[in-house]
């Protein structure tokens, strides 16, 4: 049996599938990840997205962080592709616990996926940083829009909004790293794909697993290949389009 019929034939056989995914989830709906030959770490910028993309960064430079942060982060018309909605299907059907991801985009949600934990957190939460006041997705981009020179402010109180991402040098949030986990130690089968794996402590969520059909699927190798019980070097649309739900 070939790779691909040996993935096809766990996903019949499972009923507590978990898929931990990563920015190659979103890449084939026309969102960069980091570190592909297409990611953001092969463009030119003044700084490297890791550091833009800080804490301390957001609190020393936000003009900065604010400018990359609309023009590479919140992709605008960014719709679900294959995988994304293969998974919800895979939830409506009975088959799939929870889908954990690193990404901040929101595409398994507007695909119709109902249990996502995002580890990272979402582009569409948004917060004052000085009277908490919360403000959508849509908010903050068509404020950045009007007054592209300007930062997004609160128009409560004038402080300065936040987007809910979990920003490097920043802690994850319990409740989210609690349900993961949870989930992925309950499955009977884990998929993780469209991550390069190096990114602490999500990473590490694959040695929750207690179950013998760990796949990775991911165009490029990752530290975590000689643990998995299957690994396909393959882009993620190829083989979710061959997924029967
Ligand atoms: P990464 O480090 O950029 O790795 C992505 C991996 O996906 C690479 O190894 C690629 O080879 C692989 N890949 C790309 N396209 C495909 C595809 N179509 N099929 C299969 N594999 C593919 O991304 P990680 O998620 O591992 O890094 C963690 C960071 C990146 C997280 O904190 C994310 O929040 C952050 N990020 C998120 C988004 C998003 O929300 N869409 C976009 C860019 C970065």
């Amino acid at each position: 049996m070939d790779k691909l019929d040996q993935f096809l034939e766990w996903v019949k056989e499972s009923k507590r599938i978990v898929f931990f995914g990563g920015a190659g989830v979103s890449t084939e709906s026309g969102i960069p990840d980091f570190r592909s030959v297409d990611g953001l770490y092969n463009q030119k910028y003044s700084y490297p997205p890791e550091m833009i993309l800080s804490h301390s960064f957001f609190v020393n430079n936000p003009s900065e962080f604010y400018r990359f942060y609309r023009d590479k982060i919140l992709i605008d018309g960014a719709e679900p592709n294959i995988t994304h909605k293969k998974l919800a299907e895979l939830e409506a059907a009975g088959k799939l616990t929870a889908v954990v991801t690193q990404n901040i985009d929101g595409l398994h949600q507007k695909a119709g996926s109902k249990t996502v934990f995002e580890v990272h957190g979402t582009v569409a939460r948004n917060f004052c940083t000085h009277c908490h006041k919360m403000f959508t997705g849509d908010e903050v981009k068509e404020l950045i829009d009007k007054s592209p020179l300007r930062l997004p402010e609160c128009d409560n109180c004038g402080g300065l909004i936040k987007p809910d991402v979990v920003l490097y040098e920043e802690g994850l949030d319990d409740e989210v790293w609690a349900g993961a986990t949870r989930h992925i130690r309950e499955a009977d089968m884990l998929i993780v794909g469209g991550t390069s794996l190096v990114v602490y402590p999500a990473a590490g969520l694959i040695n929750y697993y207690r179950g013998s059909k760990l796949v990775l699927i991911n165009k490029s190798e990752t530290p975590y290949d000689h643990e998995a019980n299957l690994v396909l070097h393959m882009a993620l649309g190829e083989v979710f389009s061959k997924v029967v739900c």
